[in-house]
């Protein structure tokens, strides 16, 4: 949801019209995560603007140029362009030092509309202006005393209080004392400010200047050099990047696909941190609001492990077949150094890995696909670890206030590491003194960094909104999770053993079940026309069930349900007729005689059968002509969702597209759930 994309040239010459393409392109990198509006703000010219307005700027720099749009990003590209050239604007000018800002918005508060769209703006002349990821709690207080100091707001956004804010603290202090600095400014906004967010402050009292600022929502900055120099070290010192005149690129972003093309040298800005960008140096100011004086602190960049491949869709139609059809490859990447032949190696767990084994209980929790990767790692949790294991969507433990003990493990499940819902399960976690593991793709995101330690699954950036490389990442993850966990147990070491073997397989068994796809857009053709669809599995395959449905739900946008198949006889039979498709995934394992019994009572009230086997089993396992048989290869019982799981993504895929859907962007879903 929503996004924050800032860029500034220092020392190197860059037109009007490559700096609006700079800022565009990350707003396109931005666009998966869903969003309902777009909007810039770059440097103007005073002879432009006072060409186009009455009256003239309290202050010697000339205002910015702001421009805003509901709906799509291409639709803002297209009336920036048209605006520009009815204004008479030179797109060829050039700056040596340039600062500009740009926003995709989920709407919170105020419905999508360009008024209600960000750069939001300290009022006349655009002194103040801010993109705002998030909320502001507290912004109906702000507002009133705002409004009582004379301010007339023209948005519905919570987020407007923020840079008329800025502009009341800027001329209070200038009247009092004449001089105050960006950062002390920013700093007073946001001791006022309650809630999540993260935001970039951009003013024409500071011109080439920018504040970045966050608490809650992610902010990452990336640094390029552009003078050979230092290009090549991996790590220095932003303090190294003040005072030289070198010329640089810095951009901001919410997103680290945002910035990847452009630099892999980055820094993820912490809570109550103010990076202050003037001159084309980086100084930071951490707030402490309990003490009067902010600290300087010195940071290190880190270096981003990501390929630029992975943002760009290739030779494929859509992210999301992109991203199904690299599973071999994301798995390999997740596994990569981790396994070794009698056991794994996990960095993130292994100083921990002895309490996680003392705790009485752990409770996995995340929400939608992450909750069903946890579900699926479930059995093989409680069998390798021999700890009880309980599940629990981050909401609803919420709702709850259920119990969490400081003798529990707590496991957070998440692919962007941002998921609210997740987060705020996490705070109370800690807060009960359980000890929180994380389970994530994002480097930098928030759930790494408040967990006590984790893994990330390192699946390479994922763009499709329905979760595909992800979820198989993460089963994967945490069957070695497993592994280590139980590693003490000499019982089970060949067991261990063998699902280490099969790890190293996996990649390419799923390069076997790929080669499914062109029988599943055959099954997608059958089912175009159906209301509904079933989904019933078990025991290793129940969380597949919910998955394959789930997916079907997301993009296919038609009604599915994953269902346990012990419950079949408890309410869902009442629904099986000859219309009403229904997926039972009978691979083999401890509950495949069960499965066939369903599969036999399904086909006894003449169910319309569709049945996922293992190679080899179709004719055992079906029970009549008309029964469709998906036959999948056959790995360790543990890691069957694995491969299971392939087919069905590739059918919600096939489905989608023939429903005539869009694949990456469904309806009212965003990648990352940010708030609550
Ligand atoms: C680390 C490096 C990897 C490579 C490798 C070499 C990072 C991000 N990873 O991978 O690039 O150099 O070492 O051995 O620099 N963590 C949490 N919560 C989470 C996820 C992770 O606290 O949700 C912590 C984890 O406990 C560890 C750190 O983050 O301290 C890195 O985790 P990882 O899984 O990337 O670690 P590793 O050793 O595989
Ligand atoms: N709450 C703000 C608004 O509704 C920001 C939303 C966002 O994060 O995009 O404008
Ligand atoms: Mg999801």
């Amino acid at each position: 949801m929503c996004g924050i994309f800032a860029y500034l040239n220092y020392n190197v010459t860059r037109e009007r019209r490559y700096i609006l393409e700079v800022l565009f392109n990350g707003l396109r990198r931005l666009e998966y995560r869903g969003y309902d509006s777009s909007g810039v703000a770059i440097d103007s010219d005073l002879t432009t603007v006072e060409g186009n307005r009455m009256g003239s700027p309290p202050y010697d720099a000339p205002p910015p140029l702001v421009f805003r749009q509901e709906g799509k990003i291409e639709s803002l590209v297209g009336s920036v362009y048209s605006e520009v050239d009815a204004m008479d604007i030179n797109l060829e000018e050039p700056f040596l030092i340039h600062a500009g800002i740009a926003h995709t918005r989920w709407a919170t508060h105020g419905v999508p509309s360009p008024r209600n769209s960000h750069p939001q703006s300290s009022g006349a002349w655009d002194e103040f202006l801010v993109v705002h990821n998030g909320i502001i709690t507290n912004y109906e207080v702000l507002k009133e005393t705002l409004v009582r100091h004379g301010f007339t707001f023209d948005s519905e956004t919570d987020t407007e209080v923020i840079p008329k804010l800025a502009k009341f603290v800027f001329d209070k202090a200038r009247d009092g004392e004449g001089m105050v600095t960006f950062s002390q400014v920013v700093k007073e906004v946001m001791r006022q400010l309650e809630g999540a967010y993260a935001l970039i402050f951009k003013s024409s009292h500071y011109p080439n200047e920018l504040i970045a600022c966050k608490r809650g929502s992610t902010l990452l900055l990336g640094v390029k050099e552009l003078s050979g120099e230092t290009s090549g070290t991996l790590f220095h010192d932003v303090k190294a990047l003040t005072t030289n005149g070198k010329p640089k690129e810095l951009f901001f972003s919410s997103d680290l696909c945002a910035i990847v093309e452009h630099t892999k040298n980055y820094l993820a800005v912490e809570d109550n941190e103010v990076v202050h960008i003037k001159d084309g140096s980086v100084s930071i100011l951490k707030f402490d609001y309990g003490k009067e004086k902010p600290a300087s602190v010195q940071r290190a960049l880190s270096f981003l492990e990501m390929e630029v491949e992975q943002i760009k869709k290739g030779k494929y139609e859509h992210f999301m077949q992109k991203e199904i059809h690299e599973q071999p490859h994301s798995l390999t990447t997740s596994m990569r150094g981790r396994l070794k032949e009698n056991g794994v190696n996990l960095g993130g767990l292994k100083d921990h890995l002895k309490s996680i084994r003392h705790s009485r209980r752990i409770i996995f929790i995340g929400c939608g696909t992450s909750y069903n990767a946890a579900l699926a790692a479930r059995p093989f949790v409680e069998e390798l670890c021999g700890i009880p294991v309980t599940m629990e969507l981050a909401s609803d433990l919420l709702d709850r206030q259920g119990p969490v003990y400081r003798e529990d493990t707590a496991v957070f499940v998440s692919q962007s590491g941002e998921t609210a819902d997740t987060l705020l399960a996490l705070e109370y976690a800690l807060e009960n003194g359980a000890l929180c593991v994380g389970i994530t793709n994002t480097v930098g995101s928030t759930l790494a960094r408040k967990t006590h330690c984790g893994v990330h699954i390192n699946a390479g950036c994922e763009i499709g909104v329905a979760s595909t490389k992800a979820y198989t990442s993460q089963i994967v993850v945490m069957a070695m999770m497993a592994l280590a966990i139980g590693s003490d147990r000499i019982s089970s070491q060949a067991r261990r053993e063998a699902i280490i073997a099969c790890l190293s397989d996996l990649p390419s068994k799923v390069t076997d079940v790929l080669k499914l796809d062109g029988e599943m857009k055959d099954l997608a053709e059958s089912l175009i026309g159906a209301e509904s669809l079933l989904v019933f599995g078990r025991g290793y395959n129940y969380a597949t069930a919910l998955e394959g449905a789930l997916k079907v739900k997301e993009v296919a946008l038609m009604h599915s349900e994953g269902m346990l198949a012990g419950e079949m006889k408890h309410g869902p039979l009442a629904l099986v007729d000859e219309t009403l498709p229904i997926i039972v995934i009978a691979t083999r394992d401890a509950c495949f005689s069960k499965q066939q019994s369903v599969i036999q009572q399904l086909h006894a009230r003449k169910g319309r059968l569709i049945v996922m086997c293992s190679k080899g089993d179709a004719s055992a396992v079906c029970p009549s002509e008309t029964c469709r048989a998906i036959e999948v290869p056959q790995v360790a019982d543990c890691l069957q969702p694995v491969i299971n799981i392939v087919p069905l993504q590739l059918l919600a895929y096939h489905l989608t597209v023939l429903r005539g859907y869009d694949v990456d962007q469904p309806r009212n879903l965003a990648k990352s759930v940010t708030t609550q």
